[in-house]
């Protein structure tokens, strides 16, 4: 027994040494010291044993059995620290190599200027609001004096669903449907996509976009107008520029009016850019016709009001030097990148 006993920490010691992994390792524990393990069928013939034999025996199997399970542990160890040393290594970054830069995006420069312009109409206390693109005849034309045989209807065909049901040609619709919904006091700008059944040039496209404004109280005068436009104006242009408000015509403005600037180039003399006028038309604009107030359920009498409109697409080709508006809307990665 003494020999069996030696034969099997002889044997247990050399195979430790050829074990290459910690599964491995449980398997010769549980095969040499566990509970059918070959220690532990040697001790249950311990019985056979003469009572001098017994003692000395027992202490030699214990001895066994703690040098084994001493060499498990020191062995579980080394494959601990490997398996550590093998993932440091196939895991290591090398700090030295160069990075990727992550491809971000940028801002279209119709978005930035939208956003400036709406930046500057809500530090002035102006709400945005929205509406819908697809819209109905009645609120796009008739809600703002604009009935079918107008003449304003040829300037802005568009694209009809059904005959009542079309594209919207002005952001107009969401200031109407703002009236029926709200009561004055009303400050809100429009900001959106339209569109005109226009064919596609340098300077027309089919789809645009619009920024109008609409204020409603007691007591609004042309001088509100005035001096809330020429903010957007000094805001836009820097404070030293010039406006001059001259009278025009619009079926939904009475009396209606288009807000120019002073050249910047030129400063009024006649260039190039102002195609020799010395000024450049910024935006129409005008006091709200008594009609349209009626027909949004605004007493006239009691209430009224300022509006305007500018396309978004003029004011971006103005600040970017961009003389061909298709640029906007054929998404060239080279002519988005240089803003
Ligand atoms: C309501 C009442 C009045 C909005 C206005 C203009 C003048 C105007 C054009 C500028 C260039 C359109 O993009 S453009 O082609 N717009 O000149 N827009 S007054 O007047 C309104 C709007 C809503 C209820």
């Amino acid at each position: 027994m003494r020999s069996q006993l030696e034969q099997i920490r002889e044997q247990a010691t050399k195979e430790l040494e050829l074990i290459g992994d910690i599964k491995e390792l449980d398997n010769l524990r549980v095969r040499y010291i566990g509970k059918k393990g070959e220690l532990t069928a040697i001790l249950k013939q311990m019985g056979k044993l003469s009572a001098e034999e017994r003692p000395v025996i027992g202490q030699l199997a214990n001895e066994v059995r703690n040098s084994i399970e001493k060499a498990i542990s020191v062995r579980l160890g080394e494959l601990k620290a490997q398996a550590v040393e093998k993932q440091l290594i196939s895991e290591a970054v090398d700090v030295t190599m160069p990075g990727k830069k992550p491809a971000i995006g940028k801002k279209h420069p119709l978005t930035t200027v939208m956003e400036e312009i709406e930046e500057i109409f809500s530090g002035m206390g102006f709400d945005i609001a929205e509406g819908p693109e697809v819209e109905y005849d009645y609120y796009n034309f008739e809600a703002l004096n604009i009935p079918k045989n107008h003449p304003a209807r040829d300037t802005q065909d568009t694209f009809y669903i059904t005959d009542n049901i079309l594209l919207r040609t002005q952001t107009s619709p969401v200031q109407i449907r703002t009236m029926e919904n709200q009561k004055p006091p009303i400050r809100i700008i429009a900001p959106g996509r339209v569109y005109r059944s226009d064919a596609v040039d340098a300077t027309h496209s089919p789809v645009f976009h619009q920024i109008e404004g609409l204020v409603v109280d007691k007591g609004i005068t042309m001088a509100d107008l005035k001096g809330t436009l020429e903010i957007l104006a000094k805001r836009l242009y820097g404070d030293d520029v010039k406006v001059r408000f001259r009278p025009h015509h619009f079926p939904f403005t009475e009396p209606s009016a288009e807000m120019d600037a002073m050249c910047f180039s030129c400063h009024g003399e006649g260039c190039r850019l102002c195609k020799g006028e010395g000024w450049i038309e910024i935006l129409g604009c005008g006091m709200v016709h008594p009609k349209v107030l009626k027909n949004c359920g605004i007493d006239p009498t009691e209430y009224s009001g300022f509006a305007f409109g500018l396309g978004l697409e003029r004011v971006a080709m103005r600040r970017y030097n961009i003389d061909d508006l298709r640029l906007f809307f054929e998404n060239d990665l080279r002519f988005l990148k240089q803003f």
